[in-house]
C-alpha cells in the first residue's frame, strides 16, 4: 500500500452547489437555524460557508451522535459553543435523546417576537427553522426525532436526502429538511480523514483501505484499550509488531493484517483481504461497535 501523504479529499459535486443556492434563498424566511453537527468532530463537521450565510440569524447547534462520541469531550464542545453565544444541545437524533430540550429552546429564542405578535395582534404565525448540516450527520433524523413522525427519508449513507421538505410540528412550529452541504476545500488532510471515517464523504470515491490505515494509526495514538478489546489484540500480539525494527507504515500495515485475520477476511491461500478488512474497521468506527470515540479534541 502506498500512503498517499498529501490526501485531501475535497468532495463538491454539482448537486451540493444547487443545494447551497436554494438554502440561500430559502434562508430568507426562516427565524432560526438548527445545526447539527457531528459530536465526535464538532468542528471538522462544521460547514465554514453557513456562518456567512446565516449572518445574524438565530443559530441552535446540535452535537448530534452523542452516543458515539466520548461524553467528557462532548461536554467540553458544548461549552466552547455556548461560550460563543451559541445555545448548544447534546443530542441523540436516532432515538431522540434531549431533543425536547430544543423545543424549549426554539420557544425561548423567540419568545420576544411571540409577545410582540400577540401585541400586534398576529396569532398563529409559525416560527420557521431551517435544519442545516453536512451530508449524514443525521439532520432527517433528528426532524424526525422532534417531528415524532417518519416522514423524512434516512440512511446510514451521506445524500439520502436530495431535496428541501417542510414538516409542521406542534405548537405552529414548521421545519425545513435540506440536503447535507459541504464547501470546495476542506481546511486540511485531517478534516478531509474525520469527515472520511465518519461517513460524510460516499465510501465509492474514496480509497477505503487508506482511510482505514489512517484511522486505525489514529485510534492505536489514541484508544488503543478500545482497539484491542474490539479485535481482541493481546499485548503481547501488539509488542511483536511494535518491537519490531520496522518503519511505522509496516507496522500499521501488520497491525490491520492481523485485524483481518481476527475477524477472518481471509481469501484462498491465508491472503488477508486488505479491501473487505477496511469495510470491517470503518462500518465498526462507523456504528460504535469500537467505543466512544471523540476524533477531534478541544
Ligand atoms: N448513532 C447515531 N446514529 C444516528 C444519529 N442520528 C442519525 N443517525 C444515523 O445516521 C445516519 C444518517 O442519518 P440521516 O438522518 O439520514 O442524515 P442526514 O443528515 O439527513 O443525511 P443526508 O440527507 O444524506 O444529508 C442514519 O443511519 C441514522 O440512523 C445519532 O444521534 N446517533
Ligand atoms: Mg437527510
Amino acid at each position: 500500500m502506498q500512503k498517499n501523504e498529501s490526501i485531501n479529499l475535497n468532495y463538491y459535486p454539482g448537486h451540493m452547489a444547487k443545494a447551497k443556492n436554494q438554502i440561500i434563498e430559502d434562508l430568507k424566511i426562516v427565524d432560526i437555524v438548527i445545526e447539527i453537527l457531528d459530536a465526535r468532530c464538532p468542528k471538522a463537521s462544521q460547514n465554514p460557508d453557513i456562518e456567512n450565510l446565516i449572518q445574524k440569524k438565530k443559530k441552535i447547534i446540535i452535537l448530534n451522535k452523542s452516543d458515539l462520541a466520548d461524553e467528557i469531550e462532548t461536554r467540553k464542545w458544548q461549552k466552547y459553543f455556548r461560550n460563543q453565544g451559541f445555545p448548544t444541545i447534546i443530542a441523540n437524533s436516532k432515538i431522540g435523546i434531549n431533543i425536547k430540550d430544543v423545543i424549549i429552546t426554539i420557544k425561548s429564542l423567540m419568545q420576544s417576537e411571540l409577545d410582540k405578535n400577540i401585541k400586534k395582534g398576529i396569532i398563529g404565525k409559525s416560527i420557521r427553522i431551517m435544519v442545516l448540516g453536512i451530508p449524514n450527520v443525521g439532520k432527517s433524523s433528528f426532524i424526525n426525532s422532534i417531528s415524532k413522525k417518519n416522514t423524512m427519508k434516512v440512511g446510514n449513507k451521506p445524500g439520502i436526502t436530495k431535496q428541501k421538505q417542510w414538516v409542521r410540528l406542534e405548537g405552529n412550529i414548521d421545519l425545513l429538511d435540506t440536503p447535507g452541504v459541504l464547501w470546495p476545500k476542506f481546511s486540511s488532510k485531517v478534516q478531509s480523514l474525520y469527515l472520511a471515517y465518519t461517513g460524510t464523504i460516499k465510501d465509492e470515491i474514496l480509497d477505503e483501505y487508506e482511510i482505514a490505515y489512517f484511522l486505525i494509526e489514529f485510534l492505536y495514538n489514541n484508544y488503543k484499550i478500545l482497539l484491542q478489546k474490539r479485535y481482541k489484540i493481546t499485548d503481547e500480539e501488539v509488542d511483536n509488531i511494535f518491537s519490531q525494527n520496522t518503519q511505522a507504515e509496516t507496522k500499521f500495515i501488520e497491525l490491520i493484517e492481523l485485524i483481518g485475520k481476527k475477524r477472518g477476511a481471509v481469501m484462498s491461500g491465508g491472503i488477508i483481504d486488505q479491501t473487505k478488512t477496511a469495510k470491517i474497521i470503518l462500518d465498526d468506527f462507523r456504528n460504535g461497535k469500537i467505543g466512544n470515540i471523540t476524533l477531534e479534541k478541544i
